[in-house]
């Protein structure tokens, strides 16, 4: 539904490859123009008819929508459709859920499902309220369940919590580790899809799981990179993939994956990756700078790396390797890279190099550039 926000996947594009992340299939789109949200269906009634007879005619199973649904909305909109009712939160966290590999970002996942959970609790069960005692009776056996569920809930959460606050404090420590080798800590960030995972790849020769899905990393993995002699001058620095972001990323996901995204604010230096290819990448460039204020990462110098430049039609195709670019009133580096094709990846080893600057121990050189334009 369009209600005149700014909204930058007007086909339902994304909405739909969240969808396919998490294993289902889109049969049929629909879009609505309101000035106003319902407050019972979301849409019209009208257009909730229009919906169901979709669904009947294209055998679809489940009803997913772009925007976030109160928990009445779902449940009246479940009630009138007939078939499972989900908004793009519950898609992301589903996907999440499905994804989280390592013990820690199972546990950051589980959090932030238990906090979402524990806000829709109240709703869910004012209609067992009404069928029992009457609404709003004070100890009634709805009330009562409410009880029970947040206390169950709370618990979980404040186990879940302490578990992460040991997690985060062992990360700190081999991030301490890191700090007194003198290492120089890089992390890719981005937006979902843009490509960090496969120029991880194609820098450090690793394998990293890179797939035409929304968050198919959401685990950090960090590995060294050699800048080689010839472009490097036999530097080394430590690299990070990390989980991308996206549009609506539901408030406490990103609270949840503050640990994880702690390795991108404690950085020497971000390399924004973005998909050149993507008409949005504009939007999709200010999403990711919105999030890093939040996480405290807007001050960690930047570069941009516009990537797959092979799938730029001919007459788009830069005419070089690097320029800069206005970012947020910053002037940054920006390469222009194929990580699929390698082209320009030889000069973004030069480029991180000069960012590094001299190997510990080295003489010393001219400093950086890259700290001039952040300076
Ligand atoms: N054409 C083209 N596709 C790319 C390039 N880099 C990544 N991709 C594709 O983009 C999709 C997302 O890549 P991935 O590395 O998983 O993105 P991430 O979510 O940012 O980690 C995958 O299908 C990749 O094969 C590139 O340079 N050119
Ligand atoms: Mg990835």
């Amino acid at each position: 539904m369009d209600l005149g926000l700014p909204n930058f996947d007007s086909e339902l594009e994304e909405l739909g490859l969240l969808a396919q992340t998490a294993g289902m299939t889109p049969v049929a789109r629909v879009a609505c123009k309101r000035k106003a949200p319902d407050a019972a269906l979301f849409v019209g009634s009208g257009k909730a008819d229009e919906i169901k007879a979709l669904a009947e005619e294209t055998g679809a199973t489940e009803v997913l929508f772009d925007q976030s649904l109160s928990p009445a909305q779902q449940r009246n909109l479940e009630r009138h459709i007939g078939l499972p009712v989900n908004d793009r939160t519950l898609l992301i966290l589903e996907i999440f859920a499905q994804r989280a590999r390592s013990h820690e970002g199972k546990l950051q996942v589980e959090l932030a499902r238990l906090q979402y959970v524990s806000t829709r609790l109240v709703r869910r069960w004012s209609h067992l309220e009404r069928q029992t005692g009457g609404a709003g009776v004070r100890g009634g056996p709805g009330e009562k369940q409410i009880e029970l569920d947040r206390r169950m809930i709370g618990e979980a959460i404040k186990r879940t919590k302490e578990r992460l606050v040991k997690l985060k404090k062992q990360r700190q420590t081999q991030r301490r580790q890191r700090e007194r080798q003198g290492a120089f800590t890089i992390s890719l960030v981005g937006y979902t899809n843009a490509g960090k995972s496969t120029l991880f790849n194609a820098l450090v020769k690793a394998r990293a799981y890179a797939a035409n899905q929304l968050f198919a990393t959401l685990d950090t993995t960090t590995r060294q990179l050699y800048l080689g002699n010839e472009e490097g001058g036999g530097r080394s620095v430590s690299l990070s993939d990390t989980v991308g972001f996206i549009r609506d990323l539901p408030h406490n996901l990103v609270a949840a994956f503050e640990a994880t995204l702690q390795e991108a604010v404690d950085a020497d230096l971000l390399l924004h990756v973005v998909d050149a290819a993507n008409p949005n990448h504009p939007e999709q460039i200010a999403e990711v700078q919105r999030v890093l204020r939040e996480i405290g990462a807007a001050d960690v110098p930047q570069m941009l790396v516009f990537n797959k430049i092979d799938a730029l039609p001919e007459g788009q195709q830069p005419r070089h390797e690097s320029d800069v670019f206005e970012l947020d009133g910053l002037t940054v580096p920006r390469l222009f890279v194929s990580s699929r094709t390698g082209k320009g990846l030889g000069e973004l080893r030069r480029t991180l190099a000069q960012a590094a600057g001299p190997r510990p121990g080295a003489p010393a050189a001219e400093s950086p550039e890259i700290q001039d334009h952040h300076a």
